[in-house]
């Protein structure tokens, strides 16, 4: 069981949020609590693996944290010879992820890399998923992964990008983080806690509109594009080559 969430319950002055090792110990519980829809979209990274992980290709899970895609993506590939490439630059993220995968017994190889997603090759690509990673690249550097994404997939090949969402209508936009942190709320999270979080992560994430996500897909080659899950601004699309 991951230990819970508890850091912006001290009175510590808030500072731009980081991926270290306070937030590598509790990240399963931060996420779960966080994300409305987090756990249906792992499970549905396995059904994505199932049906689009090609043989002979590469899996990659990129910003892959504590590891929780890279096992769906292990336990929904059924073609042979796939392996998957699991990426994430928080060196304790790595770590715990690296344990938790010699806990799992899938028999699809894993090669777990501590590096900037934005230095890696993308090659030989059937499905490649963003669970919650794009947000926190640079704006002006999101266009170029995408269009490596696009270059390193095979045809046919897929991209899952899940991401928080930001929405030009500003009624709209106030009423889905309301209504987000009223979801925090309810998993346990203070009025305080929430906002010393949001203070945290200004600027640190930084959401788009669903239609910006679509357009730099399609602008970077891929033939069509979906919303395959929201819930408030959270949203998950496909993307297929
Ligand atoms: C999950 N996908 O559980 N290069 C590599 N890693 C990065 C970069 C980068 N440029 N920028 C951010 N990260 C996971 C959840 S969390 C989402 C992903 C969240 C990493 C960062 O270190 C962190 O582990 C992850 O992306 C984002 O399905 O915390 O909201």
């Amino acid at each position: 069981m991951s230990a819970r969430d508890t850091i912006y319950q001290h009175d510590a002055p808030v500072t731009s949020f980081v991926f270290d090792a306070k937030v590598a110990a509790v990240f399963t519980d931060m996420i779960e609590r966080s994300v409305p829809g987090y756990g249906s979209i792992i499970n549905m990274i396995s059904a994505f693996a199932q049906r689009y992980a090609q043989r002979g290709s590469r899996c990659y899970d990129l910003g892959c944290s504590l590891g929780a895609a890279t096992l769906a993506l292990r336990h929904g590939i059924i073609e042979p010879e796939v392996e998957i490439i699991a990426i994430d630059s928080s060196q304790a993220m790595i770590e715990r992820c690296a344990a938790l995968l010699r806990e799992d017994t899938g028999q699809v190889p894993v090669h777990l890399r501590r590096a900037d997603i934005l230095d890696e090759p993308i090659e030989n690509a059937s499905l490649v998923v963003l669970n919650f990673t794009l947000q926190f690249v640079p704006l002006a550097r999101r266009q170029e992964l995408i269009e490596r994404i696009a270059q390193g997939l095979r045809p046919g090949g897929m991209l899952v990008l899940s991401e928080k969402i930001h929405f030009e209508d500003a009624q709209l936009n106030a009423l889905f983080i309301d209504l987000h942190h009223r979801f925090k709320e309810q998993n346990g999270y203070s009025k305080t806690e929430i906002s010393k979080k949001r203070a945290a992560i200004e600027n640190v994430l930084v959401p788009e509109t669903l239609h910006a996500h679509q357009a730099r897909i399609l602008n970077a080659g891929f033939a069509s594009c979906a919303v395959w899950f929201q819930c408030f601004n959270f949203a998950s699309l496909v993307a297929v080559k």
